[in-house]
């Protein structure tokens, strides 16, 4: 199910692009393209995996999306070599490519491990990888990973080689409720000599995967053991998860980064991807109202505002759709009037405040309003706030147009 109103989208890009004038667009581009990237491109995060059979890479995968998609704990090893899944969540989806590990106890029949490696290259040629994640269970980072390591090379050589870009490799240590102290399984994990050992585990698989790949990384810990029974969930070690969504949702390509907050549906990360769309969407705005466009300014800076909204709107778990934004600012009780609005108000203050000089306010106030119908979209959508409090926002931030010309 496509959660995007694309093509609709797109003309809302086509409008902004044909009718702003050419000394406005050229300052606009660069906006434009942000949101036309995180926006209209969104699309779904491919994620490799790169782990020892029994790591975690399944359990991560249904930690992420807090339900039991993938399935874990298979006897024997199975996976196929450098099979690509799609993961469909009820937020959206997610393209892992779940690789065999090396070293590993037993392998599917007739298997080697130089098939495994062939197999894991061949998973990458047509479809690139935007990160790979390392898995190490926490009890086996003093364990001989070197082999491991030089697969993820490997691999990261042969995406780099097929598609000029090379994907961060991200470690995870896994499982850390099993290291000691062994009766400190449910998190969180205060207890200091756990603590500790999460921190020496850390700090272990770090030094080896910068020393193997040559790199500076980036490491989590984490535990994601969840046991469900009868459709629900009866336990839930999940811990980490968060921190390691959210710093996928600031190393994946922009594309990617919307789909990743709303698949995992963390908050935080979230808002902060929110907040850069509500950043260049209103230096946007400005750049527009700060050049005079006869009759075309409205629709430029309600375009805008449209996609900034339904980026948000998106990234909570709505459907992506310009309908659904415009109905959002009608309830706000500024309909689509906004951005003609708040022409009229700059044209207004501009007589009063600034004679001759009324660009440098109406700047002021598309940028403010802009910014505050975005802190609105993220006040209703990402954290369930009633439309009321959404409407204080977006007033909230006119004032300060007054206050702080
Ligand atoms: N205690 C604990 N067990 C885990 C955790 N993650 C996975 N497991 C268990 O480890 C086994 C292997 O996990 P799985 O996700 O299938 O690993 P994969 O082979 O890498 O996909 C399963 O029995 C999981 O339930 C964790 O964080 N803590
Ligand atoms: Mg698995």
């Amino acid at each position: 199910m496509d959660q995007i109103d694309r093509e609709r989208l797109k003309e809302v890009l086509e409008f902004i692009r044909s009718h702003a004038p050419r000394p406005v667009l050229s300052s606009l581009e660069a906006e434009l393209a942000v949101i036309e990237q995180y926006i209209v491109n969104a699309r779904a995060p491919r994620i490799a995996l790169v782990g020892r059979r029994g790591s975690g890479k399944s359990s991560l995968v249904n930690a992420i999306f807090g339900a039991p998609l993938a399935e874990t704990g298979a006897v024997l090893s199975t996976t196929a070599a450098g099979t690509w899944y799609q993961y469909e969540g009820p937020n959206g989806s997610l393209e892992v490519l779940d690789t065999r590990g090396l070293g590993e106890g037993e392998r599917p029949a007739g298997a080697t491990e130089e098939d495994a490696v062939a197999e894991n290259l061949k998973a990458v040629r047509d479809r690139c990888p935007d990160a790979i994640l390392f898995l190490v269970k926490a009890v086996d980072v003093d364990a001989w990973i070197q082999n491991d390591l030089e697969q993820v090379a490997a691999l990261r050589g042969a995406i780099s080689r097929r598609h000029g870009f090379e994907p961060p490799v991200i470690g995870v240590l896994t499982q850390v409720d099993q290291l000691a102290p062994a009766d400190v399984a449910e998190p969180p994990y205060d207890d200091p000599e756990k603590r500790a050992n999460i921190r020496l585990a850390l700090e272990k698989l770090a030094e080896r995967m910068e020393r193997l790949l040559d790199r500076p990384v980036r490491v989590f810990a984490t535990s994601a053991y969840m046991r469900y029974r009868d459709g629900v969930r009866v336990v839930d070690r999940r811990w980490g998860i968060d921190e390691l969504v959210s710093y996928l949702v600031e190393t994946l390509p922009g594309e990617a980064q919307l789909t990743m907050g709303r698949v995992a549906g963390v908050k935080a990360a979230q808002t902060k991807i929110a907040g850069a769309l509500i950043q260049s969407t209103a230096s946007a705005a400005a750049a527009v109202a700060a050049t005079p466009i006869p009759l075309a300014d409205m629709p430029i800076l309600t375009g805008m505002q449209v996609l900034m909204v339904t980026g948000i709107a998106y990234l909570a778990g709505r459907r992506l759709s310009r309908e659904a934004a415009l109905e959002f600012i009608g309830a706000l009780g500024v309909n689509v009037g906004a951005g003609f609005a708040l022409r009229e108000l700059a044209r207004g203050l501009s007589k009063w405040l600034l004679p001759g000089g009324g660009s440098l306010v109406s700047a002021g106030v598309a940028y403010w309003g802009t910014y505050g119908l975005g802190q609105a979209a993220v006040a209703y959508y990402i954290e369930n706030q009633p439309i009321e409090a959404a409407r204080k926002l977006l007033e909230q931030s006119r004032d300060r147009i007054v206050k702080k010309p």
